[in-house]
C-alpha cells in the first residue's frame, strides 16, 4: 500500500473487522489535524529517530501537523544524513490511524470506552492504593519494554515509579535481550552499565558474534550507518570476522564467516582464550596494572582447547587457532557480541569471554579497541579507586527462586508470579512500552494470566495490542513528532561521543498528554499523591540530584535551570552536572544538529567500581558456571535434530512496526527458513506449511528454503502472531504471522542473568499435510 493511499483513506473494514474487539472500542476516525489536507504551509523540523539504537538525525517535512516526509539530516554531527527504511516511514508511523488518541477504560461489561485523562488517573489511584495498602508494594508488578530506552519519559520516570511503589517485581526487556552483558560488566568492572563499545571508526579487526547490524543497525553499539562503518573498516585495510549460524548480510561483508552451531559461542570464545595463553599471545600492555585474575582465567579455560570444542562448535580446531592469531596480531581489534551471543544457554559466560578477549589482547580501553563512551548526562567521572562492587541474587523470585540481576527478575517468570496464589503474588500490573505477550516465552500462558489473574492492569502504550488489550486502563503517549527527544541511554553506548536534543516537532494535540506527564501522574497516583501538580515529581527529582551532587549553592543552580517543563529542567541539570563543561540545554538548543564531543577516549580508571578497583577477570559467579559449559562439550547430538534461531528484518522492530503499511508490505516475512537438504529430507519446498514444535507449543508457518542457514538450524523471526482478538492493529492483524516465542515454555534461562534462551533451543520440524487440520491450540496458519 502506498503511503499516500494509506494516509488519505481510512483503512477498510474488511481488514479491521476481524481484529476489532466486537464493538468494544470506538474506532477513531482519521484525525482531522493530522490526516486531512490542511493547506497549511510546509515546514521542516529535526527529530532524532526513536526507532532503533542508531539514533539518526531526521529532517521531517510537515504540512500543518502532519509529517509528510522524513529524510536523513545531512548536517547531523553523528549520523550525517544516514537513514534507513524505518526512519523514512516515520510519517506513516506517526500518523497511524490505529494509534490511540486518548485513554481507554474497561467498563464493567468488559469492553473499552474512551475516557478523559482525569477519569483514567482517578480510576488508577482509586484501585491501586488499596491493593498496596493491603498487600504491600510487591503486589504491583512493573514491565518496562524496549521503547523506554527511546523516550525521555522512559529514562526519567520509571525509577521514580518503582520507588513510589516499593516493589521488587520489576521485569524488563533486558531479560529477553542484553542482561548477560550487564551481569558480565557488573562482575568484571563493578558497574552493570559499564559496557565497552567497539571503536568501529578506528579498529583494524572486528570479531563480531551473534549480531546482524546490516538488519538491526546495531545494538549496545550506537552507530548510525553501521553498514558504512563496516565497509570503511575494510576500505582502510581492516578485517571483519562474523560468527553466525546464518550467512547474514553482515556475514556477506566478512573476510571470514564462521557458521557456528547455535549456542556454542561461549565454547568458541573459551577456546580462543585458551589459544592466547597456549601460544603466548596474551599482551595486556598498559592494562596489566589494572587487571587481576589473569592466571586464574588461564587455568579456567585450560580444558577448552580448540580440539575439545571443535565438535560442539562445529568449527575446525585449525580455524579457531587462526581466529585467535588474527585477533592477537591485529594492531588494534575489538570483540563484540550481541543478541545471538546473549539470549543463549551460556549467555553470561559468552558475554564475559568477549571482554576477557578484549582485555587479554590489550584492546580494552584503547583507541581502535573497545572503549567506554562518556555521555553528556553521565555523572561527573569519579576518582579512580575501589568501589562497592556488584552483587547478584540479592533477592529471589517468589515462585521459582530465580535470582535478581540488576534489580530485575526474569520476564519469562512473570506469568507464574501472577498465577501462583499466596502472599507476594502480583495482583496489579503496570506495563510501559512493552508487549510481553509476543516478546517473552509462552505468550499464551501470559495472555491467560493477564486475562484472569489481575485486579488491575494499566498499560502506557499507543496501541491496543496483544498485551494492552488486557489492560483496565490504557494511557496512550502522543505520536513521536509531538515529543522532545534526548538519548539518555544510547549516548552511553555510542561509538563517538556527541550530544543532541530535538524539541517536539509538532505541538501536542488538544486531547493529547505528553508521555513525561503521563509517567509523572502515574507516579503521583500510585504514591498516594493523586491530583498533585505533576511538576512536583520533577522538583523532587531535581532536589535529590542536587543533594547527591553536593553542589555548593543548590538553590541558585535550581533557579538557573531552563527548559519548557519539568523533564527538560531535569535534563538541563544533568547536563550541567555532567562531565562536559559548559553543556546546558540552551547550548543544545543553539546547536540543533548536535555537538561533537570527540572520539572515544581511554577512561577505564573512572569506570571501575569493583571492590579491588581493578578489572576482576575471573569473578566467582563466572567460575561457578564454567563447569556447566565444560559438561556441554560432552553432550552427544542427534544429527537429525533441529535447533531454532531468530532473525531480524530491516523493516521491522520487535513486535510493533507491523502496523505500518510501508514496513509490512510485500511478501510474508514470518517464514520458517530451512536448509535445502533438511527441506528435502522433510519433503518441503518453499511456501509449503511446516509445523515447528517446542516445549511451549507449536506454530505452523510457510517454509523458506535457503542455504544461508546451517543444516539442522531453522529460523523464525519474533514479534509476530498478531491474530489475537480484541486488538486494534488493522494492518498487522491482516498479516499476523506466528509467535515464535510460543515454542518456549519459559523454563530455559541463562542461570546467572535470568535471560530467556531465545536462540539455539531444540525444536521438532515436520511438513504439514496439505489438507490436514492443525492440532487444537495451534496458532492459525497464514492465509
Ligand atoms: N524470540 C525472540 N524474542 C525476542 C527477541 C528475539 O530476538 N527473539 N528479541 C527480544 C528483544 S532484543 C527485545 S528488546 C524485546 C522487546 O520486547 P518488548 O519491549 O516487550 O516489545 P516491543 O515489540 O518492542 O513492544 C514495544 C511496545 O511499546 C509500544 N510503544 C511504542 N512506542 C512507544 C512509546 O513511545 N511510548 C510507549 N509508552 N510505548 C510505546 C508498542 O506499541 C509496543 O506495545 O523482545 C525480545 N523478544
Ligand atoms: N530492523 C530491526 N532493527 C532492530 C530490531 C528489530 O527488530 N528490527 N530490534 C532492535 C533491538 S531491540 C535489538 S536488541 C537489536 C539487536 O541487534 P542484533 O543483535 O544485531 O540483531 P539480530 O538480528 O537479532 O542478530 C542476532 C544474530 O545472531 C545470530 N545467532 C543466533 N544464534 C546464534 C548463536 O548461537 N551464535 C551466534 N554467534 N549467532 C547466533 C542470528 O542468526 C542473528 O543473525 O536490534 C535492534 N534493531
Ligand atoms: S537506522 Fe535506526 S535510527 Fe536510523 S533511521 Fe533507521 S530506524 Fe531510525
Ligand atoms: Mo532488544
Amino acid at each position: 500500500m502506498s503511503r499516500t493511499a494509506s494516509s488519505a483513506e481510512p483503512r477498510t473494514a474488511s481488514s479491521a473487522e476481524p481484529h476489532a474487539p466486537a464493538g468494544a472500542v470506538p474506532r477513531t476516525a482519521p484525525r482531522s489535524d493530522s490526516r486531512a489536507p490542511t493547506g497549511a504551509a510546509t515546514r521542516t523540523a529535526l527529530r532524532i529517530c526513536p526507532l532503533c539504537e542508531a539514533t539518526c538525525g531526521l529532517t521531517l517535512t510537515l504540512e500543518g501537523t502532519r509529517v509528510t516526509r522524513a529524510r536523513g539530516d545531512a548536517e547531523d554531527v553523528f549520523s550525517r544524513g544516514f537513514i534507513c527504511p524505518k526512519g523514512a516511514a516515520f510519517g506513516e508511523l506517526d500518523g497511524d490511524p490505529d494509534r490511540l488518541t486518548g485513554p481507554l477504560l474497561r467498563t464493567d461489561g468488559g469492553e473499552f470506552r474512551e475516557a478523559s485523562w482525569a477519569e483514567a488517573f482517578d480510576v488508577i489511584a482509586a484501585r491501586i492504593r488499596p491493593v498496596i495498602e493491603e498487600h504491600g508494594g510487591d503486589a504491583v508488578g512493573v514491565v518496562l519494554g524496549n521503547p523506554n530506552v527511546h523516550t525521555m519519559a522512559g529514562a526519567l520516570y520509571p525509577p521514580l515509579l518503582l520507588a513510589a511503589l516499593g516493589t521488587r517485581n520489576l521485569f524488563t526487556a533486558s531479560t529477553v535481550d542484553q542482561m548477560p552483558k550487564h551481569v558480565s560488566s557488573g562482575l568484571l568492572f563493578g558497574d552493570p552499565f559499564a559496557i565497552p563499545v567497539p571503536d568501529l571508526d578506528r579498529t583494524d579487526h572486528l570479531l563480531l558474534l551473534g549480531a546482524n547490524p546490516l538488519e538491526s543497525n546495531g545494538s549496545l553499539c550506537t552507530a548510525p550507518d553501521f553498514p558504512g562503518k563496516l565497509k570503511a573498516l575494510k576500505a582502510r585495510g581492516g578485517t571483519l570476522t562474523v560468527v553466525d549460524p546464518r550467512r547474514t548480510r553482515t556475514a556477506g561483508l566478512a573476510d571470514r564467516h564462521v557458521a557456528i552451531r547455535p549456542g556454542a559461542d561461549a565454547a568458541l570464545l573459551a577456546a580462543l582464550t585458551h589459544v592466547l595463553f597456549d601460544e603466548e599471545l596474551v599482551a595486556l600492555g598498559e592494562l596489566a596494572e589494572q587487571v587481576e585474575g589473569v592466571d586464574e582465567v588461564a587455568e579456567a579455560v585450560a580444558a577448552f582447547s580448540p580440539e575439545a570444542v571443535a565438535d560442539v562448535c562445529d568449527v575446525p580446531a585449525a580455524e579457531i587457532r587462526a581466529m585467535a592469531r588474527e585477533l592477537a596480531a591485529a594492531p588494534t581489534a575489538a570483540v563484540y557480541g550481541r543478541v545471538g551471543n546473549s539470549t543463549v544457554e551460556f549467555g553470561t559466560l559468552a558475554n564475559w569471554l568477549v571482554d576477557v578477549l578484549n582485555v587479554l589482547t590489550g584492546n580494552l580501553d584503547r583507541p581502535g579497541g573497545a572503549l567506554f563512551p562518556l555521555s553528556a548526562t553521565s555523572p561527573a567521572p569519579r576518582t579512580p579507586g575501589p568501589g562497592k562492587g556488584f552483587a547478584l541474587g540479592r533477592w529471589k523470585s517468589r515462585v521459582s527462586g530465580h535470582p535478581e540481576a540488576k534489580g530485575e527478575l526474569p520476564l519469562a517468570a512473570l506469568a507464574e508470579e501472577i498465577e501462583t496464589p499466596g502472599e507476594g503474588r502480583i495482583r496489579v500490573l503496570i506495563t510501559i512500552a512493552a508487549n510481553p505477550v509476543l516478546s517473552a516465552p509462552d505468550g499464551n500462558r501470559l495472555d491467560r494470566a493477564l486475562a484472569a489473574g489481575l485486579d488491575l492492569m494499566v498499560s502506557v502504550d499507543p496501541y491496543l495490542n496483544e498485551t494492552s488489550r488486557h489492560a483496565d486502563v490504557i494511557l496512550p503517549p502522543p505520536p513521536p513528532s509531538r515529543s522532545a527527544h534526548f538519548d539518555f541511554a544510547f549516548n552511553g553506548f555510542a561509538v563517538h561521543d556527541q550530544v543532541r536534543f530535538t524539541p517536539a516537532a509538532v505541538e501536542l494535540d488538544a486531547d493529547g498528554m505528553d508521555e513525561c506527564e503521563i509517567h509523572a501522574r502515574l507516579v503521583l497516583a500510585v504514591g498516594g499523591m493523586h491530583g498533585a501538580d505533576p511538576s512536583a515529581v520533577d522538583d523532587t527529582a531535581v532536589a535529590r540530584l542536587l543533594a547527591r551532587a553536593k553542589v555548593p549553592d543548590p538553590a541558585a543552580l535550581a533557579a538557573r535551570l531552563t527548559g519548557a517543563n519539568g523533564p527538560e529542567r531535569r535534563l538541563d541539570l544533568m547536563l550541567r552536572l555532567g562531565p562536559y563543561d559548559g553543556l546546558t540545554l540552551d547550548a543544545l538548543r543553539a546547536a540543533p544538529h548536535g555537538i561533537d564531543l570527540g572520539p572515544l577516549k581511554p577512561r577505564l580508571g573512572q569506570v571501575l567500581k569493583t571492590r579491588s578497583g581493578r578489572v576482576e577477570l575471573l569473578p566467582a559467579p563466572i567460575a561457578g558456571d564454567l563447569p556447566r559449559l565444560r559438561r556441554a562439550l560432552d553432550v552427544r547430538r542427534d544429527p537429525n535434530a533441529f535447533v531454532l534461531v531468530g532473525r531480524r528484518h530491516l523493516r521491522s522492530n520487535n513486535s510493533w512496526l507491523h502496523n505500518v503499511p510501508a514496513l509490512n508490505s510485500g511478501s510474508n516475512r514470518c517464514t520458517v527458513q530451512i536448509h535445502p537438504q533438511d527441506a528435502e529430507r522433510l519433503g518441503v519446498t518453499t511456501g509449503a506449511q511446516v509445523r515447528v514444535r517446542g516445549a511451549g507449543g507449536a506454530v505452523t508457518a510457510p517454509a523458506e528454503v535457503t542455504d544461508t542457514l546451517r543444516r539442522g538450524v531453522v529460523s523464525l523471526p519474533h514479534g509476530w502472531g498478531h491474530d489475537r482478538p480484541g486488538t486494534r492493529l488493522s494492518v498487522a492483524g491482516a498479516k499476523p504471522g506466528v509467535n515464535v516465542n510460543q515454542l518456549l515454555d519459559g523454563s530455559l534461562l541463562d542461570p546467572l542473568s535470568g535471560t530467556a534462551v531465545l536462540n539455539g533451543f531444540a525444536v521438532e520440524v515436520e511438513a504439514v499435510q496439505r489438507h490436514g487440520a492443525g492440532a487444537p491450540g495451534e496458532a492459525p496458519q497464514e492465509p
